[in-house]
């Protein structure tokens, strides 16, 4: 078997529906996963969702459900929303499920076995909104508010288990220095989360009482149930935690954004080195979408909730969207802004007038003059050459690039080849070529179409649906990404517009 790929998005909440801030990591986990099959990987890409929250249960008692009612019904709408947007996880967890409780309850037995958990007290500033403590200090700063939703802190003072963090405060900096084995990245988050371990590091809570029995009993303290933060992280393991599955651990990329990196690069890693497991490969952390200008937010109604987005994926289809997404999302340390000037600016740009303009082009030109059949090409053409060569050279950067998560310039660079291969066609004017040499008329028209194919090929996984009508068209499905793989002579199929341009007016 070849080399194995074992990506993860968050779970999500399921206090409510999913909205674009979800729909974007799963759908870069999806793009990552898509291009791990496409080079020959073994591919493991597991999403889900976060149940045992305490604001599910009270989302669940305003609307006179069961907290597994409401769970049931925003798990699902989650798990239809990630189809509906040809999300291709291979499994969907939910920490409700029994067999990842039952693991859950196994790991934190073995660490209370070790030793590496506790039974002590702790007193503290308490976000309930956030389920987290926060230290004095930062309560102190914050005023002792919510700095989420404005709510007051709580002072709290529970029994606990804890967790001995603070032993495995020089292994993760060592970790985090060396970086063969694990990374925290982009660079800009490593160097916060080493800061951060820097400051010092105390043992935390990993239980909490009075959850009204939602949530996963500590084995042997069913007055106890497992935080919801350390149940949920637990997901990425126990999902593989079996035969079939283990040789997928540890994961290569865990995708998250900026809000949760203290538990993905701190807790995480440290609670896996007390169960003596292997470390994820990279943990990386993205930004965040903000919508026409500002934080995305229910009052000031620029949140991009579920009903925008399948707005969206209505007028310009899923694979627009999911384009969009890849390309302008906040996947580096900067936020980036969704407005609906920017998508239409970007779906006109790159998708109307360079990707569907060069198949109507193409397809347009080798009907009028080569009866709709790819024709003959000339191997000896130096205009041939060139771009063969280039494109070549695209094809083999671009699994270099993903492999080091530089999705966003890998797809730029794409974009880019097509709009060379559109110029090209202009410069050569095959109109005109016809005229004196059909020959090289022919071998122009067939290096524009194989280099169409070429990125066609590539741009599969993030636009499944459009990249297989221009294949389809092009008689090249299920065609790789060797140069000349398109077929002298094939029939081309007849399509309609690819991406029509998009008029402001038409709205
Ligand atoms: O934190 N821009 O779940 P959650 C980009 N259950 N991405 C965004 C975003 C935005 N504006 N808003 C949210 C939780 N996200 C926990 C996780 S994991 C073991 C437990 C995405 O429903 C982003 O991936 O609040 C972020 O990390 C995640 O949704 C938080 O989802």
């Amino acid at each position: 078997m070849n080399s194995k790929f074992y990506v993860t998005t968050p779970i999500y909440y399921v206090n409510d529906k999913p909205h674009i801030g979800h729909l974007y990591t799963t759908t870069m986990a999806d793009i990552l996963a898509r291009y791990h099959r496409l080079f020959k990987e073994d591919v493991f890409f597991l999403t889900g969702t976060d149940e045992h929250a305490a604001k599910v249960v009270e989302a669940a008692k305003e609307r006179g459900l069961t907290p597994l009612q409401w769970a049931d019904q925003n798990a699902a709408a989650f798990a239809e929303t990630f189809q509906k947007f040809f999300i291709t996880n291979n499994d969907f967890v939910r920490t409700t499920q029994e067999r990842h409780q039952k693991k859950v309850q196994d790991y934190v037995a073995k660490l209370m076995q070790t030793g590496d958990v506790f039974s002590g007290e702790y007193e503290g500033w308490y976000d309930a909104g956030q389920e987290e403590y926060v230290t004095d200090n930062k309560a102190k700063d914050y005023d002792y508010k919510s700095p989420i939703n404005g709510k007051p802190l709580l002072r709290k003072k529970e029994r606990n288990y804890f967790f001995r963090l603070s032993k495995y405060a020089p292994k993760l900096l060592e970790l985090l220095e060396k970086r063969n084995e694990f990374d925290v990245q982009p660079e800009a988050r490593r160097n916060e989360t080493i800061n951060r371990i820097k400051e010092g590091l105390n043992d935390v809570p990993i239980s909490r009482s009075g959850t009204g029995g939602w949530g996963i009993p500590i084995p042997g303290d069913p007055d106890q149930n497992v935080y919801v933060w350390i149940d949920a992280l637990f997901n990425y393991l126990s999902i593989v935690d079996t035969p079939q599955r283990r040789h997928y651990w540890p994961a290569d990329v865990h995708l998250i954004a900026k809000d949760i990196l203290w538990f993905h690069a701190v807790i995480w890693p440290a609670m896996l080195l007390a169960l003596e497991e292997p470390l994820p490969r990279v943990v990386y952390s993205h930004s965040f979408w903000t919508s026409e200008g500002q934080k995305m937010s229910k009052s000031l109604g620029n949140f991009i909730d579920l009903d925008k987005i399948e707005d969206y994926a209505w007028r310009f289809g899923v694979d627009a969207l999911r384009w969009f997404l890849a390309t302008n999302g906040p996947f580096e340390t900067m936020d980036s802004d969704f407005s609906e000037n920017k998508f239409i600016g970007v779906y006109n740009s790159d998708l109307a007038n360079d990707y569907g303009n060069l198949l109507n082009r193409i397809s347009g030109l080798i009907g009028k003059y080569f009866n709709g059949e790819v024709p003959e090409y000339d191997t000896a053409s130096p205009f041939g050459q060139v771009i063969k060569e280039t494109i070549s050279e695209m094809v083999e950067r671009i699994p270099k690039k993903i492999n080091n998560l530089e999705l966003q310039e890998a797809l730029v660079e794409m974009m880019r080849k097509v709009g060379l291969l559109n110029s090209q066609l202009e410069f050569q004017a095959p109109w005109q070529q016809m005229k004196q040499d059909p020959k090289l008329a022919a071998t122009t028209l067939y290096v524009v179409a194989e280099g169409l194919r070429l990125c066609t090929v590539l741009l599969q996984p993030v636009m499944p649906e459009k990249t297989k009508i221009v294949l389809e068209v092009l008689g090249a499905a299920g065609t790789g990404t060797k140069w000349g793989e398109l077929k002298s002579g094939t029939k081309l199929k007849t399509h309609g517009p690819l991406f029509p341009r998009f008029e402001m007016e038409k709205q």
